[in-house]
């Protein structure tokens, strides 16, 4: 098995205290995702939008990375192969275990774009709800993550490398969102072997060949020990 494709979502920072969207209590249940996930809900209540990514940066900056992190920073470390991991997560816990070129689908935390002039900077710990550009100083100022109904980053780069994939695993990502949640159907056209990490079975968990469930900080590790031990 030469290359190893890996999608994680919220699951997998859930045990580094960052909130998931749709369990128990999620970020979903505090907020309706059309009033602060969509571009909509922005141009409408743009305070409301940014206090809900200020909270969330905060929070994110002040996280540590949990053993699963860890595990996939040691997998790509020691695998023969590449391994890729695309995150719809918008912390930067997989760069801070130590995975190298991490695919931001759905941005990050840390960025900040001008809705304006589509500038990019390095977001300051709380923006403001008209928060200026550095560059053409007009107040247009956003997280820059893809809401709901915006393009995915990366889109080309992420089916390049499904197409490559001889393993796709997805980790801790309940697969309600596309186009992450089509991924492992674009694995299988490719013959990857696919496998899904997560607490309870996702919502597209028929379309993985093998599934394990438990904690990420728990069943991650173990599955990275046996793929090395397996290849060693
Ligand atoms: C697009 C922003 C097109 C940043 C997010 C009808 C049918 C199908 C699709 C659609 C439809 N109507 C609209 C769509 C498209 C829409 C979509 O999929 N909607 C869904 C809700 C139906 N998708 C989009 O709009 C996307 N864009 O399609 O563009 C386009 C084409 C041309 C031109 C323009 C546009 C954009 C989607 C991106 C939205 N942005 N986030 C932020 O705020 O963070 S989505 C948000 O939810 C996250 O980014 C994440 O990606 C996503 C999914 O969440 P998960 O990561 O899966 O987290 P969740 O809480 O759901 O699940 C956690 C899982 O972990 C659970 O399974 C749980 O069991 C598990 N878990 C918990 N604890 C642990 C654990 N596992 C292991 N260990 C633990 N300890």
């Amino acid at each position: 098995m030469k290359k190893i494709v890996i999608l994680t979502g919220a699951g997998i920072s859930a045990e580094s205290g960052l909130g998931t969207f749709r369990d128990e209590g999620g970020l979903w249940s505090q907020h309706r995702i059309e009033d602060v996930a969509t571009p909509e809900g922005f141009a409408r209540d743009p305070a409301l939008v940014q206090g809900f990514y200020n909270a969330r940066r905060v929070q994110a900056a002040g996280a540590r990375f949990n053993a699963a992190h860890a595990a996939l920073a040691r997998l790509q470390r020691d695998w023969s192969g590449d391994v890729v991991i695309v995150t719809q997560n918008v912390d930067g816990l997989h760069e801070a275990a130590g995975t190298r070129d991490v695919i931001h689908m759905h941005g990050e935390l840390a960025g900040a774009l001008c809705a304006a002039c589509g500038h990019r900077w390095a977001a300051p710990a709380q923006m403001a709800p008209a928060e200026p550009c550095p560059a053409c100083a007009v107040p247009a100022g956003r997280p820059d993550v893809v809401w709901f109904g915006e393009m995915p980053y990366h889109r080309d780069a992420i089916l390049d490398h499904l197409s490559e994939a001889d393993l796709f695993a997805a980790i801790g990502t309940s697969g309600n969102v596309y186009p992450a949640a089509g991924f492992v159907e674009e694995a299988r056209r490719s013959g990857a072997l696919t496998v899904e990490l997560n607490l309870e079975p996702s919502a597209v968990v028929s379309s993985f060949e093998e599934t394990r469930f438990g904690p990420a900080s728990e069943v991650v590790p173990l599955w990275v020990a046996e793929l090395l031990d397996r290849a060693s």
